[in-house]
């Protein structure tokens, strides 16, 4: 725990340790604090404290956790002000699905959401201008895009320019270049990043704890691991359209009032779809999360 510029030691006050569990035992949350929490706490001595209390949150990014008896919360970082996600344009792939299971998290988590498509070095004038013309879609769901490389300094400014003075959590795949983006900002950091395999295109998992940094030009920032499976916690799957900016002006018009919008005749969803007003990939996230829940 970090109060002013002294770091304690804490062990957690048992009533806060049973708080954190149901009736029956079962234990509710994977820890019961996460970073970004605002505590109280009692000082032992120099180095060493107790949490007595966990202050409420007022946001949090979690995700759903396979506990040992049943899912539950693991919130990632708690109170931060927005999350940057992190994509590459290569290596390893880009990949929509996650993507936007990070934006609903955002969403169910009350976060503001930046999306970051980092590795621009890597593609040509065409491939670039093929990348903006998708992300144009995000950016009228009202998404901020940012295209940045480690090796173009001018690239970083915006990103420097969206972290100043937040608290920001940076989320993405593994090797997408978490790590790499802040330690280009402030490299003094000194974090530990990893290649990706060129073979297998997947980053080895570098990162393996969420850490908070504070950044010399002003702000916070959590750096996270590459989450390799983003199960969504604190999303009803049945009302997932409400997480869908663009399918908000077409609800209530499908023939069945309960419409899943997946297969059913006369939806709205799937015409609008059709006619190109929603992104067909959008749409695929949609069904891909609707229909199978947290698995992909
Ligand atoms: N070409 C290129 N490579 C980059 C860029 N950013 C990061 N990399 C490389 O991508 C690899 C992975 O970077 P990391 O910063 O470790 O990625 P990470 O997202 O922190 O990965 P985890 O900690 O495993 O989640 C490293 O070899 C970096 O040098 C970029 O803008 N361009
Ligand atoms: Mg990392
Ligand atoms: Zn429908």
């Amino acid at each position: 725990m970090q109060h002013g510029g002294i770091v304690l030691r804490c062990t957690l006050r048992g009533t806060l340790k049973r708080r954190h569990r149901s009736a029956t035992g079962r234990r509710l949350y994977a820890d019961p604090v996460a970073v970004g929490d605002q505590v109280i706490f009692t000082q032992l001595d120099a180095e060493e404290g107790v949490v007595e209390d966990i202050l409420p949150r007022e946001t949090k990014f979690s995700r759903q956790y396979a506990g040992k008896h049943g899912d539950i919360e693991q919130v990632i970082v708690a109170n931060a002000h927005q999350i940057v996600a992190v994509v590459a344009t290569l290596m390893p792939p880009l990949n929509f699905r996650t993507l936007d299971r990070f934006l609903i998290l955002a969403e169910a988590g009350d976060m503001e959401a930046v999306i970051c498509v980092n590795k621009m070095d890597l593609v040509d004038a065409t491939q670039r201008d093929e990348l903006t013309e998708t992300f144009t879609n995000y950016e009228k769901l009202g998404y901020q895009i940012l295209y940045t490389s480690i090796h173009i300094s001018e690239s970083l400014d915006t990103l420097q320019h969206i972290l100043r003075d937040k608290f920001s959590v940076i989320i993405g795949a593994s090797g997408v270049g978490k790590s790499s983006l802040l330690n280009a900002l402030q490299p003094d950091l000194g974090l530990r990043t990893g290649e990706v395999g060129i073979r297998t295109q997947k980053g080895k998992h570098t990162t393996t704890l969420v850490e908070l940094f504070s950044l010399d030009f002003g702000g916070e920032v959590a750096d996270t691991p590459g989450i390799r499976e983003v199960g969504l916690w604190g999303v009803n799957t049945e009302n997932l359209e409400h997480y869908f900016p663009e399918m908000e002006p077409h609800l209530g018009q499908c023939k069945y009032n309960d419409c899943a919008h997946v297969a059913e005749p006369d939806c709205a969803i799937q015409n609008a779809v059709e006619a190109g007003e929603i992104h067909a990939e959008r749409y695929r996230s949609y069904v891909v999360l609707r229909t199978e829940g947290t698995a992909e």
